[in-house]
Order: C-alpha cells, then sequence, then structure tokens
C-alpha cells in the first residue's frame, strides 16, 4: 500500500490528555477460544438497525486462534446470513430493520490490500459488500486517498445501491460528456425514502473534515456544507426519522453541526445518527430524541440500535436502545435463534466461498514462516519479546536492512513511526495475508551518515515529546489511532472481576461513560454537553484487554559504540521531516536538509517483516 500520512499516524500516548496513569491490570492471556454466547437477547423497536462500520476488508473475519480473535470470526458470508434472518425476524415483528454502513471499505487486510499489479484496491472485495442488502452507506476517507479508489468505486460499486450510497461533501473530478473536467457528488448527497412500514426517512452520509484526500477528489467542510441550499432543502420537509450516516466519530468532530442545523428547524424530530472512524464502540445521546451510534472496526464489532418512534410524540424523550455485538458466528444464531445446523444461507455460503477464492487468487496464502508466539501492538510493553513493534524495529528491520547492503558494517540506529504497524501477529503460520495486514506501508528507509550516536538518541528522544494538538487538528491529520488507544486504555483499568455476567472473555468493555479525558477533548470541540448512552452495550461481557502505552517514534537496539562514536542514523522516509527538524534543533554545527538523506536500502518498511520470518521462522 501507498504510504498516507494519514494512516500512517501513531499510537502515541500524550502527556496533554493525561487521564489516568499506567494501567494496572496486566494478565497472561492465549487460552485456546472458547466462544461463550451474547448475555442477553436484543430490544427491538419500530425501526431497527444493524451498523457495520470501519471494516477495512476484514471479510473472512478474524482468523487466528488467539485471543481474542475467534471472538471476531465471522465472516462476511456469516453476517449476510444473519441479515437474512434477521430481516425474517423483522417482517414477523412487523416492524422495519435497516442495515447502514459508514465507510472505510479499503486497506487493512490481503483481501483488499492483495491485489496483482495493475489492480486497484478493494475493487474484489467491494464485489462481495455489494452482495448485501445495505439501505444506505457513507463514504470513509480511506475510500478518498487514492483517485484509481475513488473512481473504481464511483464506476463500479456505488451504482448497484441506487442512490443510497451518500457523500454529503465529497466530490470527485470526473471528464464530462465532452471530455471537461467536472467536480461531481462520489455517491448522492443525501436520500429520501420510506421504509417498508412506510416511514419516512431522510438520510445524509457525511464525512470529517478531511484533508489528506488525492487530487480529483474534493472534500468540503462540514460547517460550509450546513451552510449549502441543497442541504437546506434536502432538511427542509420533516421525515418520520433523520438517519445519519457519516465518516465521524460520534463523541467528537462535526456532528453537532449537522444535528444543530437540522434541530433548528425541526425540535422534535427523531434523529439517529451513525458514526464511524475513530474504530470505537461508543454511543451518546445529543438531546433526549436522538441516539449516536459507532460500531467499532475490522468486522469485529456489528453495531445494533433500535427505537420506538411510535411513542406517543408529545413525550419528551424517546426510548432507544443500543448494542454492541461481537461479531461471530455464536453471536449471530444467539439472536436469530437458530443453530449451526440451519444457519448458513445459500447466499451467505456462496460469499464466504468466494472470498476463500479470491484469496486464493490473490495468494494470501504466501507461507512465510510460523510465528513462534504471539506478538501484539499494545497487549505487552514496549519494548519487549512480545512487542509487535520490538520484532519490527530490533529484529525484523535491522535484518532486512543488512541483507546485500554495502553499509551493513558501519553501527547505525535505526528510527520509525510506531504507526507504520497496523496489527497484531498471532502465532502460527505467517502469510502474505497477515504481512499485509500488520505492516503494509511501502515507505523506503533513508539513512544521514555520521551522526554522532548521542544525537542520534537525542533525536528520538525529541520526537517522542508530546505535542499539543487540537482534537480537531489530531483527526485532520487522521490519528484515530490514538483515539482508539486511548479506549484500550481506558478499559484496561475498568475491574470487571465483580461486574455480573463476566467472564474471561478477552474483548472490548465498553462504558459510554463521559471519561475524564473526554471532557478536555469537548472543551476543545465545543462539545460540552455531551451525554452517554445509559446501560451496558456490550452484547457479551468482556474482561479487557492488558494494555500498555506505546510511544510515537520506536527504534532499533542501540549499538554498543560510544556516544560520540558516528552512526548511520536510519529512517522511514515518513519520519524524514521531523528528523531533519529535530537535528537542526539539537545542534548547531550543521544545517542538515533533505538532501542530506540518501536511500539506505532497496528494502521497503513492508517487506522488512517477511524478509525476517523467512530467515527466522522455519
Ligand atoms: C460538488 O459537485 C457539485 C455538483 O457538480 C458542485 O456543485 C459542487 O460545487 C462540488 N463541490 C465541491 C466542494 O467541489
Ligand atoms: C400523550 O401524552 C400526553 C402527555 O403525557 C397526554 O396528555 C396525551 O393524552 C397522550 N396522548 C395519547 C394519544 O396517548
Ligand atoms: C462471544 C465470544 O466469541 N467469546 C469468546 C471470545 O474469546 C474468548 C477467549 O478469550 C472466549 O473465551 C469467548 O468465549
Ligand atoms: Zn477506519
Ligand atoms: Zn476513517
Amino acid at each position: 500500500m501507498k504510504t498516507a500520512a494519514v494512516l500512517y499516524s501513531l499510537s502515541a500516548i500524550s502527556a496533554v490528555y493525561a487521564c489516568g496513569g499506567d494501567p494496572t491490570h496486566s494478565h497472561r492471556r492465549r487460552a485456546p477460544a472458547v466462544i461463550t454466547p451474547p448475555s442477553r437477547p436484543l430490544e427491538w423497536g419500530d425501526i431497527n438497525i444493524i451498523h457495520t462500520t470501519d471494516t477495512h476488508g476484514w471479510l473472512l473475519g478474524h482468523q487466528k486462534k488467539s485471543a481474542p480473535e475467534p471472538n471476531y470470526s465471522g465472516t462476511l458470508g456469516d453476517f449476510s446470513s444473519f441479515v437474512t434472518h434477521m430481516k425474517d425476524v423483522a417482517l414477523k415483528k412487523d416492524v422495519d430493520l435497516l442495515l447502514v454502513d459508514t465507510g472505510d471499505l479499503h486497506d487493512g487486510t490481503g483481501l483488499t490490500d492483495g491485489y496483482p499489479a495493475g489492480g486497484t484496491d478493494a475493487h474484489d472485495s467491494d464485489k462481495f459488500f455489494a452482495q448485501l442488502p445495505y439501505d444506505l452507506l457513507a463514504i470513509g476517507n480511506h475510500e478518498l486517498y487514492h483517485y484509481e479508489d475513488t473512481l473504481d468505486m464511483y464506476k463500479n460499486f456505488i451504482p448497484k445501491f441506487k442512490g443510497r450510497y451518500l457523500s454529503s461533501n465529497a466530490n470527485i473530478t470526473i471528464p464530462d460528456s465532452g471530455g471537461k473536467p467536472i467536480s461531481v457528488p462520489v455517491g448522492n448527497r443525501y436520500a429520501k425514502f420510506k421504509t417498508r412500514k412506510g416511514r419516512k426517512v431522510t438520510s445524509l452520509g457525511v464525512i470529517f473534515d478531511f484533508t489528506d484526500n488525492d487530487k480529483g477528489t474534493t472534500v468540503q467542510k462540514v460547517q460550509d456544507m450546513v451552510k449549502e441550499k441543497w442541504f437546506l432543502n434536502a432538511i427542509k420537509d420533516e421525515p418520520d426519522l433523520f438517519l445519519l450516516a457519516g465518516h465521524m466519530p460520534v463523541q467528537r468532530n462535526d456532528w453537532p453541526l449537522v444535528f444543530n442545523a437540522i434541530r433548528k428547524i425541526h425540535p422534535l424530530t427523531p434523529i439517529v445518527i451513525l458514526g464511524g472512524h475513530s474504530h470505537v464502540r461508543d454511543c451518546t445521546q445529543l438531546d433526549d430524541r436522538s441516539m449516536s451510534l459507532e460500531s467499532g472496526r475490522y468486522m469485529e464489532t456489528v453495531g445494533w440500535l433500535s427505537t420506538k418512534l411510535d411513542d406517543n410524540k408529545t413525550k419528551k424523550k424517546i426510548d432507544f436502545s443500543r448494542r454492541y455485538l461481537d461479531a461471530n458466528r455464536i453471536t449471530y444464531e444467539y439472536h436469530t435463534g437458530l443453530k449451526q445446523t440451519n444457519f448458513d444461507t445459500s447466499l451467505g455460503k456462496s460469499i464466504t466461498v468466494g472470498l476463500l477464492a479470491l484469496a486464493k487468487k490473490f495468494n494470501l496464502g504466501y507461507f512465510y514462516g510460523t510465528a513462534p508466539r504471539d506478538y501484539t501492538l499494545t497487549q505487552d510493553p514496549y519494548p519487549s519479546t512480545g512487542s509487535a513493534l520490538s520484532l519490527f524495529i530490533a529484529n525484523a528491520v535491522p535484518y532486512a536492512l543488512a541483507q546485500n547492503n554495502p553499509r551493513a558494517k558501519i553501527p547505525n540506529f535505526i528510527i520509525a513511526n510506531s504507526g507504520s504497524q497496523r496489527f497484531d501477529i498471532y502465532s502460527g503460520s505467517f502469510t502474505k495475508n497477515d504481512l499485509l495486514t500488520a505492516s503494509p506501508y511501502d515507505d523506503p528507509f533513508l539513512y544521514i551518515p555520521d551522526i554522532p550516536f548521542s544525537l542520534a538518541k537525542e533525536v528520538l528522544a525529541a520526537l517522542n515529546k508530546p505535542s499539543v494538538k487540537s482534537d480537531r487538528a489530531e483527526l485532520a491529520s487522521g490519528s484515530v489511532n490514538k483515539i482508539y488507544t486511548e479506549w484500550l486504555r481506558d478499559m484496561s483499568k475498568v475491574k470487571t472481576g465483580k461486574k455480573k455476567g463476566a467472564s474471561d472473555t478477552l474483548g472490548y468493555v465498553t462504558r459510554d461513560v463521559s471519561l475524564p479525558c473526554y471532557l478536555v477533548f469537548k472543551a476543545l470541540t465545543e462539545l460540552a454537553t455531551i451525554k452517554s448512552c445509559p446501560g451496558d452495550g456490550d452484547d457479551t461481557p468482556h474482561t479487557p484487554l492488558p494494555y500498555f502505552p506505546v510511544p510515537e517514534y520506536i527504534s532499533s537496539k542501540p549499538p554498543k559504540v560510544s556516544d560520540k562514536t558516528p552512526v548511520d542514523l536510519v529512517f522511514a522516509n515518513i519520519a524524514k521531516k521531523p528528523i531533519i527538524a529535530n537535528l537542526n534543533l539539537l545542534q548547531k554545527v550543521k544545517v542538515y536538509t533533505p538532501l542530506d538523506a540518501q536511500k539506505y536500502s532497496p528494502v521497503l518498511l513492508n517487506e522488512a517483516i517477511g524478509i525476517y520470518a523467512k530467515a527466522e521462522w522455519k
């Protein structure tokens, strides 16, 4: 995958948002997983919604045996069967059931990213996604990094949804019939439709103020979108429900801009918001007649939201319920009352079979070696033998870069961004799919020679100094990972030991409560009155995963040399700018420029672990 600044950003734990110290909670895990069923049936209302977001290519589910992966082992085919059966349940109950996705279909596994040269990311996997009966979809930032991807969606994917794929504030530039470039919405800007039960729905599909989009695509700021004539026209008539899908976290960012614009005209109309992008489970209520749900990431979570609209209209509060389902067959069977033997639909089976064939076509099973243990991004301390970041920067990169390298004998100090690693590596066979999933960015390594070792160390320390960034800037620069890891950190401190129904099931422990750190964010985003959703959201109770903080920049083991020894300062290309800036801040002997950074090795960042695994994991 092409390096994109956004994808690449870090999981730094910045002192600015310090809300809590180090986790006290740490326990060894990894018993072979036994799947426990959900705790209780879903609450159905008049309008019910199944929500997916940030699926990022995990369409064959999580396939590893180490906990918590089996919790998320449902394939898109299993999910399809689930949706079919849930639609039957809805028919029997004579209520509405809608299926909604809020973006980021691209980038994440071999199914999206493992295409052969000349292909397009997610082109094939999207065909399977399009076999599900989505009522509404919204565009994500990962649909906008590469013009070819956006164009592919525009031509081949979006038309399948007949006006229900929304991009209210995202355009693509295409040639018009005379060959002149024109900017048009990638999908539709809004949709108005009637549910099976005849309820009128007005929908939007909004993306946050994303700025790293490719040439040929445009994203309009949300604050400007809500002033557009088409927008004001779209929201003018009162529907039974405003259903706002969008690629923005529910607790932060610009949802209130859209919400307030609607509330100004329709003070009481029910509003449901389905968000995404920060990869967490989260739920808030902007007022008593609205609920906002965000449903995790990577096909780990399926969101459920229901509401009773046909209550007495003069009631101040509308009843809502929400639930975060673990995406696995046990969950799906439990909620549809079916068994292993009668659960699969033929469509569901054919989707899974087709995805397996796609994996084969992309050679995703290509074998590098057998990982001797689990290596995790945040469940093991950094540095440690179980840290995926240590594996990468202390073992794999030094090994891979030393191969056939004339500079290999010169001591070096290698620095990379922790955000360069995307996912854990689990014990057992390590394949092309695992490599693409864990370490996707094709960034070259550069070096600057003759840097005194002490200076190299100071550069690393300076890079890891927390910086003050507003929530808005964080999101604009795409630091999703930070919100996600803060969520992990906060839940790791939750003591679930005494909680009713708590089990040994490792996984997410969602509290949907306003944590002190969120107050900081709220002040920054002027969202002072956000109310969290009541009650317990997790469908299956979990024990939190261990969590350890991770620095933004990581380094190879220090060479055994004196502080004055000149070393090669080697770094991933993405870190070039800050490294040169810090070199110039920390010494005055020489002014460094980008021209001082030369290519260190032909090996790219996303090849390092594969090269290492081939040699060491036989
Ligand atoms: C998006 O496309 C519409 C329709 O062509 C156009 O009117 C609008 O100016 C475009 N918006 C942006 C931000 O490019
Ligand atoms: C609706 O609620 C209001 C206030 O609680 C009450 O006065 C009214 O009779 C109710 N209407 C119906 C149709 O139940
Ligand atoms: C619902 C579910 O899948 N639960 C399983 C998740 O994985 C753990 C292992 O940590 C099992 O114990 C659970 O049963
Ligand atoms: Zn995402
Ligand atoms: Zn996103």
